[in-house]
């Protein structure tokens, strides 16, 4: 069975009034991920070793490993993406749930705290990436980045609770060159915290 693009879960036009416009979702969906999604399937299809296997398996076992790069690079932006589209909201981005503002409050000191760390592991990711929000082995709540297709998974840093896309192509219609305002406007009016506090459990 063939890796599939899901559908987004929302209208490509439902974050143009935060931001975020239906050309932005169009091209970041339909192209970018599904050539993603192609790409892996193509691997897949070329190598034994990796069919039948999941989506994490595969990230798995192809992390940090040189023949296996562009296998991780595109199976690592599958898993990204499947996580950005929910961890953003039309409705409800932005608004912190009570539970998890205490849990932020705890880890970082205040929600403002947590935003300047998250913001600056976005702004600090040279080059393309992605900022996330994740619950640590220790059980705290941590910002963290990683390049290109890695993530948590990978690393072992954590469950990812947020993650937000910093490759160009995820802001550059909207925000141009301007990456710190694509990220404090994230954070402010389209994260999902409802998602994340759901994957805190
Ligand atoms: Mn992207």
């Amino acid at each position: 069975m063939a890796f599939q693009l899901p559908p987004l879960p929302y209208s490509t036009n439902a974050l143009a009034a935060r931001q975020m416009c239906q050309e932005t979702l169009e091209l970041h969906h339909g192209k970018h991920h599904q050539a993603y999604v192609t790409a892996l399937n193509g691997f897949v299809e070329k190598n034994p070793a990796l069919q039948g296997k999941s989506l994490e398996d595969i990230i798995k076992l192809s992390y940090n490993n040189p023949d296996l790069a562009p296998v991780f690079n595109n199976a690592g932006q599958h898993w990204n993406h499947i996580l950005f589209w929910q961890a953003m909201s039309p409705t409800e981005g932005g608004k912190i749930p009570g539970r998890l503002e205490q849990k932020l409050v705890s880890d970082f000191g205040s929600v403002a705290a947590f935003k300047e760390a998250f913001k600056a592991a976005g702004v600090g990711q040279f080059g393309s990436g992605w900022a996330w929000l994740v619950l640590a082995p220790d059980g705290k709540l941590k910002v963290t980045k990683t390049p290109n297709g890695s993530n948590p998974l990978a690393t072992g840093e954590g469950k990812a609770l947020l993650g937000c896309d910093v490759w160009e192509h995820s802001y550059y219609l909207d925000f141009r060159n301007r990456r710190p305002d694509y990220l404090q406007n994230w954070l402010d009016n389209i994260a999902n915290y409802e998602f994340a506090l759901a994957q805190l459990g």
